[in-house]
């Protein structure tokens, strides 16, 4: 059999594998032999059109890099100021420019020309997410007839959305040169269905196919997951762990952790934990809410906005409830080790995944799975993750309603015992059975 090679923006530069995805393509990778290509953490002024080997780990990896101006267009521009927001519904805030465009095909052009010199024909292609959406097609211009399959982590957009984008007969027609279109969810899988559709000009056949020259292609749902056992191993030798007075007896936490992104519904979130402590005097000194979300994406201007209104109204609540042994909200702008967020999730009582939008939601997944089943807490999840589809045993909330994510937090700390395990029971089988290593061998299995 041929080999794996995956590419994604990023390539993962540490020794040892982490976070759900690499470990998940890391096992595939190892045992059958493959590849990983991705940018290397440096920019370089004029960047050579070769591969750079990473030495170590369980895999092969290959870097190159990106110039400072590359980084501009493709990365910061189109990638992360065009199709970001376009992807998450949030078309007011795109930023279109000719010279983004122009950079993010040229970075995939001179990817898929060093692919190519590497390449051999039973090699099968497995890329992932939006910044390389033009990639088969480039690798087919110069003549590669290997099998490639794309991975979008993000949502896929609506019609109406798309239209937004001057290029998006382009984006589709990117599309078609992949055998296998893999979304998060159900929702994604329409959406991408009726996109190319209305937009792409494809007709849609039966069983998840559509046809779009110059080929016929499969769209279809694998929802990402993550290893839950071994989460579930991490999460209860962590708790033992965590920092002495972190949770107080009687008193109980709430948990958010999310990149500092716009879509990840943050100011929503805060504005309902303010509503709750407005209407529930008695929880006052009670339950306080830990917010973990190192900030991403810095320079982009819509990211400075959002640290801006996050940290204004954090202070806020915490100003208007805050007394000299309590203060409500604890906002925490770094990343967190994996270990400690694994115990950090299972000292809290509920967690708060709330996003506007979300591929899937990787968080909502690792609360649940670190869980004590004897006496989990629960999981509060916006109706716009992608998790949602699979998490129906959770409180399931419209992030766009305050008043509603009130009322919810005040359910789960009322929660009794017994509902608590029923709910997470269901949730916890799912997680087991669907895990990443499911999650690889459905996408590779149906790639073929
Ligand atoms: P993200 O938008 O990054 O991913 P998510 O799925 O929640 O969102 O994954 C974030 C990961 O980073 C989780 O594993 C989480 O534990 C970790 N993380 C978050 N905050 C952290 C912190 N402060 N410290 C340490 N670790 C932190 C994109 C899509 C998602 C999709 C994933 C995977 O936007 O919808 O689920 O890819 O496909």
């Amino acid at each position: 059999m041929g080999r794996l090679i995956c590419l994604s923006n990023r390539l993962p530069l540490g020794p040892t594998p982490s976070g759900g995805l690499v470990v998940a393509l890391a096992d595939t990778l190892t045992e059958r032999g493959g590849v990983w290509i991705g940018t290397s953490d440096t920019l370089v002024e004029t960047p050579e059109n070769r591969f750079t080997e990473i030495e170590g780990g369980p895999f092969r990896r290959l870097a190159f890099d990106l110039s400072p101006e590359e980084q501009a267009s493709y990365y910061h521009g189109y990638a992360n100021s065009v199709l970001w927001p376009l992807f998450h519904g949030r078309t007011d805030l795109l930023d279109i420019r000719g010279d983004y465009l122009a950079g993010y095909k040229a970075v995939n052009r001179r990817l898929a020309k060093m692919l190519l010199q590497v390449l051999k024909p039973d090699d099968r292609i497995w890329v992932h997410d939006f910044h390389l959406l033009p990639l088969a097609h480039d690798l087919r211009v110069l003549g590669a007839q290997n099998r490639m399959g794309f991975f979008l982590h993000t949502p896929f957009p609506t019609p109406l959305a798309l239209q937004a984008l001057p290029n998006g007969p382009e984006l589709c027609a990117w599309l078609a040169h992949y055998e296998l279109v893999g979304l998060q969810s159900e929702r994604d899988v329409r959406n991408c269905m009726d996109a190319m559709v209305q937009i792409g000009g494809a007709t849609e056949l039966a069983g998840g196919f559509i046809h779009l020259e110059p080929r016929q292609l499969r769209i279809a749902a694998f929802p990402i997951a993550i290893d839950a056992a071994e989460f579930r191993t991490l999460a209860e030798e962590q708790v033992t762990k965590l920092p002495e007075g972190l949770v107080k007896p009687n008193r109980r936490l709430m948990i958010g952790v999310d990149r500092l992104d716009y879509t990840k519904g943050v100011p929503q979130r805060f504005r309902a934990f303010g509503e709750f402590l407005e209407r529930h005097e008695d929880w006052h000194r009670l339950v306080s809410l830990i917010q973990i979300s190192p900030p991403t994406r810095e320079g982009v201007p819509a990211y400075d906005d959002i640290r801006q209104e996050t940290e204004h109204l954090s202070g806020q609540i915490n100003g208007t409830f805050a007394d000299i042994t309590w203060t409500p909200i604890r906002f925490i702008n770094r990343p967190i080790p994996r270990e400690v967020l694994a115990g950090l999730y299972r000292a809290a009582d509920i967690a708060l995944v709330t996003p506007l939008m979300d591929g899937m939601n990787l968080v909502a997944k690792e609360f649940v799975a670190a869980q004590d089943p004897e006496d989990p807490g629960v999981l509060i999840l916006s109706q716009f993750a992608g998790a949602s589809e699979q998490l129906v045993d959770a409180l399931t909330v419209n992030p766009h309603d305050p008043e509603q994510m009130a009322t919810a937090m005040m359910t789960a700390l009322a929660m009794p015992l017994a509902e608590r395990q029923r709910r997470h029971e269901g949730m916890m089988q799912l997680l087991l059975k669907k895990d990443v290593h499911w999650w690889s061998k459905g996408f590779l299995t149906a790639l073929g």
